[in-house]
């Protein structure tokens, strides 16, 4: 015991030594740095030390403190004609851990975010179900519940990229994706409550699940899937979903595209056919080089970001040490590894995973290094555990052309310039 006290204690005392001498030797990143001049905020008794503060109660339900007011969801005004039919970008350059607070995760909204209270809420279930049913949000309360954390990725994400390197900063390019932990029901629940008896052996069975908003968003999900982790959840990290994440229930798809997450979730039907809805047709295919489009490409593949340094989190602190970060993702597994090249691929380090992946959740890694002032080609690569690896910008468009717009994973490039500026670019 006293060993590890005395190692621990030791290991401190390097690191706090080691701090010094950095902060003196590289004057670019020292603003506590040794002066002549004693520091105030250590030798003055500060404000906030001379009177009393806030009591409890003085805000019910806490926000960001002020300071943290940058840290906020944007859009990109040229994308969409207005906001109602649009979409905002979670700040993933100003967020650590993986888990995505509710107020800044990215919304996507076809039609607006509804206000819809409980007690107006229904769930129908109908189709090829033996008893049709209709359920109201207390019903949905009463089956067992489970807890999973989950990335929503939108299928569009990175998809300004596609013919190179377009919005500056990694809330834009890669921000329209969130990762929550849901708590809800297994959708097989409310099926099997319904009863699938008339959908026979289930082969070639879908459903097609409806929103309560103005566009319904409608999708088909193969009844494998919906049988299989497909979640009807009403709570995020704890609390009700947000109003613009679907309250009070939403469908969670684990690893699937965002779209097929459906919000105000009020219908599922069972049926023997897919719907070939506008959603899944006109919208969120890829069209391939040859004009034919790729249909049912559910799934989201193994992906990552560096989100420190990137264009909106420069290098501030000058040389030494430097923490590079990011996110990786899988909608097929587990993330297993991710490496990081700062010289535009051609040598990669291996990164460490702030925990083990979990399957279709956002896994962060660490790079800690340092930084010598020279210019980098900064980039991460992930890998599944069906052995997957990222694919950079060139291996996708080999296989997938140029008209494409959603499902682009490809590998990411960062130029980080000598003054620690960083810039989007392309490297394929
Ligand atoms: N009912 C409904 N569900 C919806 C949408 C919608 O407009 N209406 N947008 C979809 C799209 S395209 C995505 S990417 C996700 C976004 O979920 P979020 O707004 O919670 O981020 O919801 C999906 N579910
Ligand atoms: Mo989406």
């Amino acid at each position: 015991m006293s060993d590890t006290k005395h190692e621990i204690s030791q290991s401190r005392r390097a690191f706090l030594s080691g701090a010094a001498v950095t902060s003196a030797g590289a004057l670019v990143a020292g603003q506590a740095t040794a002066g002549t001049e004693p520091d105030k905020l250590i030798t003055e008794i500060q404000p906030w030390a001379q009177e009393l503060a806030d009591g409890v109660d003085t805000i019910p339900y806490g926000l960001p403190i002020e300071y943290e007011a940058d840290v906020i969801r944007r859009n990109v005004p040229w994308l969409t004609a207005d906001t109602i039919s649009s979409v905002n970008f979670t700040p993933i350059h100003a967020l650590d851990g993986t888990i995505t607070p509710q107020g800044c995760a990215f919304e996507r909204h076809h039609s607006g975010a509804i206000d819809l209270k409980k007690e107006n809420y229904r769930l129908m279930i109908n189709g090829l179900v033996d008893t049709p049913m209709v359920f109201t949000y207390a019903d949905l309360e009463r089956f067992p519940r489970e807890n999973h954390v989950y990335f929503c990725e939108c299928a569009a994400n990175t998809g300004m990229e596609w013919a190179g390197a377009q919005l500056n900063g990694a809330q834009f390019t890669h921000g329209m994706i969130h990762n929550m932990e849901y708590s809800g029901v297994a959708l097989r629940s409310l099926l099997n409550e319904a009863g699938l008896s008339e959908a026979g052996d289930l082969k070639d069975k879908w459903i097609f699940v409806e929103g309560a908003d103005a566009s319904s968003n409608g999708r088909s999900i193969p009844i494998e899937k919906a049988l299989d982790d497909v979640m009807v959840a009403f709570k995020a990290n704890g609390e009700a979903l947000r109003k613009e994440h679907g309250y009070p229930a939403r469908l969670v798809v684990p690893g699937w595209e965002g779209n097929m997450w459906v919000k105000w979730i009020r219908r599922i039907e069972v049926m023997d056919h897919a719907v070939e809805s506008r959603e899944e047709t006109s919208k969120y295919t890829d069209t391939l080089e040859n004009g034919i489009s790729r249909k049912w490409t559910w799934a989201m593949d193994a992906k990552s970001v560096v989100t420190s340094p990137s264009p909106q989190a420069p290098i501030r602190h000058g040389i030494g040490p430097m923490v590079i970060t990011g996110l990786a993702w899988s909608g097929r597994g587990s993330i297993t590894r991710v490496d990081v090249s700062i010289d535009g691929g051609k040598n990669w380090e291996t990164a460490r995973l702030a925990k083990p992946g979990t399957p279709m959740a956002l896994t962060r890694f660490y790079l800690d290094t340092t930084w010598n002032g020279e210019e980098m080609l900064l980039q991460s690569r992930a890998m599944d555990d069906t052995g997957y690896v990222q694919p950079t910008k060139s291996q996708l468009r080999e296989v997938r052309g140029l008209n494409s717009i959603y499902h682009n994973n490809g590998i990411q490039t960062w130029h980080v310039g000598s003054e620690g500026e960083v810039e989007n670019v392309e490297v394929s």
